[in-house]
């Protein structure tokens, strides 16, 4: 192993269980690390308090009642204190490194460099990022705007950090400029997700709440890993043990995150006296009742399995077994439905989703044994080519027995981006509601664009297609991001001007158009000041709470300027005499983009009082009350096929997912604790047959390869790991496996990238 990627990967044993002592002590070693004692500790006490620092990490809500002194998680932690980091990119550093060195250096490396406190500017063919003045920068992307044929060849990228108050500027400014070219992060995480419930529910967003989830008999976690990804979601999922629920896991692997669970939060222990030993004995709370080891991208098939398992059982029952009622009243389409379901046949579900009929049986058991259920989702079901209907399977299921609306049933699909879910709230996408569309165009007096704008996938492609010059980003990290990682190169090398508006150092800074602008902002911990006044923020759970965010820390640098400041500046240098409201007035006082944001947003009535009051609001929810807000006012079952995925000759069926030690393209460390691997990412995780069947062994290295639409795409230099893995599937991590993910491998519908299911081939490396 010479590859300096590699050299020092060690291969451990995956874990059983999440949390506990290593949890406590990686967390505070890592805030040691980066923040120091002092302003660790006072980050840590305001992260997630009311009227503190809202976790910059996941989407994860905050328990409605009482808090604790540590509502905080190990991931949470490591977030924030990555952002207070001491360390610093400055002019000097861009005078040292030029771009092409940085471009050498890893991801984790990048990040490591610290916090960029000036704005940067790449000159066409320089070899270094020079500082530019906040004013000159504003003036040469006006320069580039104004010089495009027409408004839709400015993409305005979103990446879900963004608060509430920047993301409403920012579609302002953008609809005013003249475009819909609003993608986001969500068009490559959740769309498939917004785009089902919106058809089946009409409303694309949970209906569940913390206590809901916390009392109910059943819960269904498919295609997501809690310990990692939305880690104080496994108190809740402990409380609701504890409650008698039961827990059943649909997933390619064995997540430590769903098997058991040690809360390193003392609060949380009745008896103090308990606490440590519990903790450092790791006397574990078991989740999971059920783990039913799926083949990537069967969830369509198993949830078929499911309904048809309890639609054959209903046949036979003197009782009714699903909600008539319910149905009746509430439901359309439930006849096309079981006439669907009917015609799914078992050998299809069967190979599809790689799981024996007892196992789907049990689950129908389990199902029609509980008189509530929640079901929990993420990217496991959302980054398929099938996951709009595989998301409206799980509607079906829950209409079937009246699961949605009533206390401890509902769908919760798990958000991602602290605040992915307000900045659609807030209008960034690439489309508009009509009502929405209604009241920004009467609350500022303008008309905005007819036409849908650029999704991710269509934005990158216009790109590559020189149909889009400038590409301008809020947040997010666009490159490593985004699948098909050569092609989308390509697309961002095509263009007049790239420039992002960030807190650290990325690879999408040192990939660019023909110049490049890196505009440095103030990150959630800091205090803000825009205007002379300590402003304020605001975002939104994955649970529909929408609440305050103050930062506390002195800015990293006195270049900084908050998100709202940047944007409401752009829109001055840019729309100069076009413009038909006064962006100046925002940046004096964020109330006011509040007050705009209530007039426009339903739901979002009287926001400046609201967002005050004892942990904020929630949006409305009308699905929680059974109102199904959908063109006929009915809540829809959808009707799909099953399409199998036929692997060729060789080939495994790759999912790509995320490490404990990373948030995103933000790696913090090659580490992956619960998965026993150190000191590298790149591996792939094989069942230990497709490893024999190759003639490969644990540690060899290998090179990647996959063939869609008749083009090759390759990836070197990947680890073999032995895992618990169904066979002919395989996983890597993302974005490290990104260039092997085809631009036009999309989800039906919702045109999110499959970066869950590539057809891969596996060789060993020549190097
Ligand atoms: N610490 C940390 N927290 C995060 C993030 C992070 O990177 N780090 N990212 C945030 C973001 S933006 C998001 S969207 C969420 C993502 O949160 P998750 O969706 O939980 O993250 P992933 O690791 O992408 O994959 C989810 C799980 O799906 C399983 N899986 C893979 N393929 C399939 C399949 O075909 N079927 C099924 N049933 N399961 C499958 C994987 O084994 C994995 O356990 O997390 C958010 N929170
Ligand atoms: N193969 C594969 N690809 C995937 C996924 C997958 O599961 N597999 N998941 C997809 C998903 S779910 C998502 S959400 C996307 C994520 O896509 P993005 O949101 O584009 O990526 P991030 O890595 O979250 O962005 C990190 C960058 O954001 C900047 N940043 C951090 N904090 C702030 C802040 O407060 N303000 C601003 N302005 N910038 C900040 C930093 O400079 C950092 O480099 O990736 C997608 N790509
Ligand atoms: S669960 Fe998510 S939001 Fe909550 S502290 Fe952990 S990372 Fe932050
Ligand atoms: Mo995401």
């Amino acid at each position: 192993m010479k590859d300096k990627s590699i050299a020092d990967l060690k291969i451990g044993s995956p874990k059983k269980t999440a949390a506990g002592m290593s949890a406590v002590v990686n967390a505070t070693r890592v805030m040691l690390k980066n923040a120091g004692p002092v302003r660790g500790t006072k980050l840590l006490l305001a992260l997630n308090q009311k009227g503190g620092i809202d976790c910059n990490s996941c989407a994860w809500a905050d328990p409605e009642g009482e808090r604790t002194h540590a509502e905080f998680c190990e991931n949470g932690a490591k977030a924030i204190a990555d952002e207070a980091t001491w360390k610093r990119v400055g002019p000097d550093f861009f005078a040292k490194y030029s771009v092409s060195e940085l471009a050498s250096q890893s991801d984790r490396w990048l990040n490591a460099q610290g916090r960029i406190t000036h704005p940067m500017m790449l000159d066409e063919g320089a070899t270094h990022y020079r500082p530019i003045a906040w004013e000159e920068a504003f003036a040469i992307v006006s320069e580039h705007l104004n010089a495009l044929g027409s408004p839709d060849e400015a993409v305005f990228y979103t990446s879900g950090r963004t608060s509430n108050e920047a993301a409403f500027l920012y579609q302002l400014f953008a609809r005013s400029f003249g475009t819909n070219n609003l993608p986001d992060c969500s068009n490559m995480c959740h769309e498939s997700t917004s785009v089902a419930l919106a058809e089946s529910i009409g409303l694309g967003k949970a209906t569940i709440r913390l206590d809901d989830l916390e009392d109910t008999d059943l819960i269904l976690i498919i295609g997501q890993n809690p310990g990692t990804n939305a880690p104080r979601m496994m108190s809740s999922l402990q409380r609701a043990k504890e409650n008698g629920a039961r827990i059943i896991a649909v997933n390619p692997l064995p997540e430590a995150g769903f098997l058991s669970f040690v809360n390193p939060n003392p609060e949380q222990y009745d008896d103090l006296k308990k606490f440590p030993m519990t903790v450092l004995r790791g006397r574990a709370t078991p989740l999971a009742d059920l783990h039913l080891p799926i083949r990537i991208g069967g969830d369509l098939a198993f949830l078929q399995g499911v309904i048809k398992a309890i639609l054959d059982r209903e046949k036979h029952s003197p009782e009714p077994l699903i909600d008539y009622e319910f149905i009746n009243s509430k439901t359309e389409g439930f006849q096309d439905f079981v006439a669907g379901i009917e015609t799914a046949d078992w050998e299809t579900i069967l190979r599809a989703s790689g799981l024996a009929p007892a196992q789907i049986e049990s689950v129908a058991d389990e199902f029609l044994k509980a008189e509530r259920f929640v079901t929990c989702w993420a990217m496991g079901v959302t980054q398929h080519k099938q996951a709009v209907a595989a998301v409206q399977e799980i509607v079906n299921l829950h209409l079937l027995r009246g699961q949605i609306g009533k206390q401890g049933a509902g769908l919760c699909p798990v958000r991602g981006h602290s605040n992915v879910q307000g900045d659609r709230t807030m209008g960034i996408w690439e489309k508009m509601t009509p009502i929405f569309r209604k009241n920004l165009e009467k609350a500022f007096h303008f008309k905005t664009p007819k036409r849908d704008g650029f999704n991710t996938v269509e934005a990158i492609r216009a790109m590559y297609d020189n149909d889009a010059k400038v590409f301008f980003a809020v947040g997010g990290n666009f490159l490593s991001a985004a699948p098909d990682t050569e092609y989308t190169a390509g697309a961002l090398r095509n263009c007049e001007l790239t420039a992002q508006v960030i807190t650290k150092l990325n690879r999408t800074a040192l990939v660019t158009g023909r110049r490049s602008l890196i505009l440095p902002c103030l990150g959630r911990t800091e205090i803000d000041m825009t205007g002379g006044k300590e402003q304020f923020v605001s975002t939104e759970s994955t649970m529909l709470n929408v609440q305050m965010s103050k930062g506390i820390l002195e800015p990293a640098s006195a270049e900084l300027r908050s998100e709202v400041w940047i944007v409401a500046k752009l829109a001055q240098a840019e729309l100069k005499t076009r413009q038909t409201f006064d962006w100046e007035r925002f940046v004096s006082d964020y109330d006011l983009i509040r007050d705009a944001i209530a007039k426009v947003v339903p739901g979002c009535e009287n926001y400046n009082v609201r967002i005050r009051e004892n942990g904020g609001f929630y949006m409305p929810n009308p699905p929680r009350e059974r109102v199904f807000p959908t063109d006929s006012g009915f809540a829809k079952f959808a009707v799909s096929r099953i399409e199998e995925i036929v692997l060729g000759e060789g080939e495994l069926l790759m999912t790509t997912i995320r490490a404990h030690d990373q948030f995103n393209t933000t790696v913090y460390e090659e580490n992956d604790r619960y998965r026993g691997i150190r000191g590298s990412r790149r591996v792939i995780f094989m069942n230990a047959d497709d490893i024999a069947a190759r003639g490969l062994k644990s540690g060899d290295v290998v090179d990647l390869t996959s063939e869609f639409d008749g083009v090759v795409r390759s990836a070197e230099t990947f680890v073999v790991v032995p895992y618990e893995i169904p066979k002919d599937c395989c996983a890597t991590y993302f974005p490290e496996a990104n260039p092997l993910i085809p631009i036009r491998s999309v989800a039906d519908r919702s045109n999110c990238p499959t970066s869950k299911s590539v057809k891969i081939r596996v060789a060993r490396s020549e190097r």
